[in-house]
């Protein structure tokens, strides 16, 4: 089959579930939860992708998704992962009787929130936001009142999380890398030492609204909890953990999406006359950096850097493939990651594009989260970074793959990159009625 070409799916049937999603998904009529049952609140980099979905069709909740999303931002700049505007599901774990956010002297004073970040989206947003609606005055109007509080956001990660002033930021847990159980972080999290007392008792809630086969572990989970202890202990200040935590990282996948996000609020100012003097500063210095650290001769990609260790994190996953959108790599690198994924494509046991992580290594597990089914938002990363190289081929087989799987599983958060396995399933993997699965169709079909 070639399967560069368009599957044969119903569009419309698609575009009403999508848009159903969105809308039953949408609470107090203002914030998105990615999947009522398994995660309740209002996450971070999902409603960022559920704006862009929204634009397709309620311009006016698309920017009221990102203003009480922005509720969350704390004084510092800080964009946390989880906002807790609801207080109802007091059995999600970790919820804001966990984290504390209210003792946290710089945390938002509106709601409760979370104390880490994730990947951040939210400037090419905006720009998308603009683009599809140049002649609008209220999205122009939303735009320049927003555009403050996207930059003091990056203005945060230059200042508290880039200690060698380098232009790449760092993450201290798992979770803000949006990758949460990838065997990217395994050989790492092994070396921290959990004795008895170290992590308090705690209860999960993901394993009983999900297949725990298609969870993190429970060893998984003890790491996040004693990160996020480490992190308590600090008030989360990046500056002060990095200084004790096993786990700094300067991720290829964030810091690919901060420099994207970059570029998208320079062009922003050009439309709206502000002086970009300082973020081109930052991205020009970010650019070079990523280009020049992240990349590994003998993976033949890019990868995340252990601070801490001050090494590569040597495996080949999907994050590598995002520096493309923020066009970082130069032609010659771009033409290896397409042929990368032309190849694993082709390969006789036909995988779907992309797996999220490195179908030969010993590690990859096509059911288990972040250690190789295919994500929706993923997918869409790399179709942007493929056009954006003119590999349109690429890029079309990144897309119909995602939208086919869609088609024949459902709207669910994740899916078996196995061809032969997948075409025999009756439903994707982990949470359903997913809302960034439902944003990536609306925005993937119109592309
Ligand atoms: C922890 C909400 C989030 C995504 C992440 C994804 C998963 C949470 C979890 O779900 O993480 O943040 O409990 O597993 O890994 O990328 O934002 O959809």
């Amino acid at each position: 089959m070639d399967i560069s070409s368009k599957p044969s799916i119903d569009e419309k049937a698609l575009i009403q579930q999508a848009k159903d999603i969105l809308e039953s998904n949408t609470w107090e009529g203002r914030y998105t939860v990615p999947s009522s049952n398994l995660y309740p609140y209002q996450w971070n980099w999902d409603s960022g992708f559920v704006a862009m979905g929204f634009a397709h069709f309620d311009i006016p909740r698309a920017i009221k998704e990102m203003e009480s999303l922005f509720e969350g931002q704390w004084e510092s700049g800080m964009l946390p992962h989880i906002v807790f505007h609801s207080k109802k599901r007091e059995g999600y774990f970790p919820g804001p009787l966990y984290w504390q956010s209210k003792n946290v002297p710089e945390a938002s004073k509106k709601v409760d929130t979370s104390g880490i970040t994730q990947p951040p989206v939210h400037g090419f947003i905006l720009e998308r936001l603009f683009n599809q609606y140049p002649n609008s005055q209220d999205v122009k109007d939303f735009i320049k009142a927003f555009y403050p509080k996207v930059l003091k956001l990056h203005k945060y990660y230059y200042e508290y999380r880039d200690p060698n002033k380098e232009g790449l930021a760092f993450i201290f847990h798992p979770w803000a890398s949006g990758r949460d159980n990838s065997p990217l972080w395994d050989d790492l999290v092994k070396t921290i030492p959990i004795g008895p007392g170290d992590i308090p008792p705690y209860k999960r809630y993901d394993n009983l609204k999900a297949d725990p086969s298609e969870r993190p572990s429970d060893k998984d989970y003890d790491i996040y909890v004693y990160l996020m202890e480490l992190g308590k202990k600090y008030n989360y200040d990046g500056r002060l953990i990095a200084k004790e935590s096993p786990f700094v990282i300067q991720d290829t996948l964030f810091n690919a999406m901060l420099i994207r996000s970059n570029e998208a609020l320079i062009n922003l100012a050009e439309e709206l006359h502000i002086d970009a003097k300082e973020i081109e500063e930052w991205n020009q210095q970010s650019k070079k950096t990523y280009e020049e650290k992240l990349w590994v001769d003998e993976l033949g990609m890019y990868a995340p850097y252990d601070l801490q260790n001050n090494k590569h994190i040597k495996m080949r996953e999907i994050g590598a493939f995002t520096a493309m959108y923020a066009g970082i790599p130069s032609a010659k690198r771009a033409r290896k990651l397409r042929n990368y994924l032309e190849t694993l494509a082709d390969r006789d046991e036909g995988f779907r594009v992309m797996p999220s992580f490195d179908p030969d290594h010993w590690i990859f597990d096509p059911k288990k989260y972040w250690k190789g089914p295919v994500w929706p938002q993923m997918n869409w990363l790399l179709c942007q970074g493929f056009r954006r190289y003119g590999f349109h081929g690429t890029a079309n087989r990144v897309k119909w793959d995602f939208l086919d799987l869609v088609d024949k599983l459902g709207f669910h958060e994740y899916f078996d990159p196995r061809r032969e396995v997948a075409d025999k399933l009756e439903h994707g993997y982990g949470g359903d009625h997913f809302s960034w699965t439902a944003a990536v169709v609306l925005d993937l079909i119109s592309d």
